[in-house]
């Protein structure tokens, strides 16, 4: 039912990567070149990269170039709920932070990069949506790289219940947690750290406490500090063509990609290779 690539399998630090920002992160076709460089900002880092999906009935650790090219809009989104149906029904099945952690559980690995993270959603509890993404990692032993969470989220909240989850939230050289586009302004971190070494160090020792999963919040290295008030406009605008729950990140940064000339997007693709770098010198530095 998993199809684990040799590279991943040989023992070597790895870096799992997701595959729902590349299906449903970008506009068509850009989804995949950034898949791409971030196996290659992975590799720059030291380690090996396992982009996790579903494919042709499997789960795939570790998909080649040309497997990973099937994962456009029409894919599935999965989640951790999802992986069983999206396998036994042979779907494209592209796997978000919480259903790559899933994976990352069955497989061992302990390292991955994202984008940003799911949360609680702004209006809670109407919506009443809150990803997945806190509670698997709460309770896999994964450190995930990101720029924070997903900016269209309540950070606040999302923060609050990653400290009632029990996951550290570290700063890589900052004391706030990054706003995902912004480099500052979120709530402050649960500890600051300055080097990959020193976070790998933290994460080990969790691990031997037997605690689970950690969040390293990378600033972006580019700030954009003016996207707020167009992400309160695309929530709006989502809110009034009646998109909700799976449908609202795509449509959130699809607005954003438009109303921002462009400027999310790049910043977007930068951060997303930046983590996946950072997580392979984590991953190394901690083998
Ligand atoms: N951050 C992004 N783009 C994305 C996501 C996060 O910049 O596409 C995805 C991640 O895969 C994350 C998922 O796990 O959104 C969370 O979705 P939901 O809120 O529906 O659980
Ligand atoms: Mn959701």
């Amino acid at each position: 039912m998993i199809r684990i690539a040799d590279e991943v399998r040989a023992g070597g630090p790895v870096v799992a990567l997701e595959t729902t920002l590349v299906a449903h992160g970008f506009p068509p076709g850009e989804g995949v070149e950034v898949g791409r460089r971030s196996e290659a900002a992975v590799r720059a880092g030291g380690a090996v990269p396992a982009t996790v999906g579903v494919l042709d009935g499997e789960i795939v650790v570790g998909l080649t170039e040309d497997e990973l090219a099937r994962f456009d809009a029409s894919a599935r989104k999965v989640g951790p709920r999802d992986l069983a149906a999206a396998v036994v029904q042979r779907a494209v099945g592209a796997t978000t932070v919480g259903g790559t952690l899933a994976v990352c559980r069955a497989a061992g690995i302990r390292f991955m990069a994202t984008g940003g993270l799911g949360g609680v959603h702004r209006g809670w509890p109407t919506p009443p949506d809150v990803s997945s993404d806190v509670q698997t990692l709460a309770s896999t032993q994964t450190l995930v790289v990101s720029s924070g969470v997903k900016s269209l989220l309540d950070v606040p909240a999302t923060a609050e219940l990653l400290e009632t989850s029990g996951v550290p939230v570290l700063g890589y050289r900052t004391d706030d947690l990054p706003l995902f586009y912004a480099a500052h302004g979120g709530p402050p971190v649960s500890a600051r750290v300055e080097s990959a070494a020193e976070t790998a160090a933290v994460a080990r020792t969790h691990w031997e406490l037997g605690g689970g999963g950690l969040l390293v919040g990378r600033p972006p290295d580019e700030s954009l500090d003016d996207v707020e008030p167009l992400i309160e406009e695309a929530l709006a605008e989502a809110s009034a063509a009646g998109v909700h729950g799976q449908a609202v990140t795509p449509f959130v940064l699809s607005y954003l990609h438009r109303a921002s000339g462009g400027r999310t997007l790049e910043a977007n693709r930068e951060l997303v290779v930046g983590n996946a770098r950072l997580a392979g010198e984590i991953a190394v530095a901690a083998a």
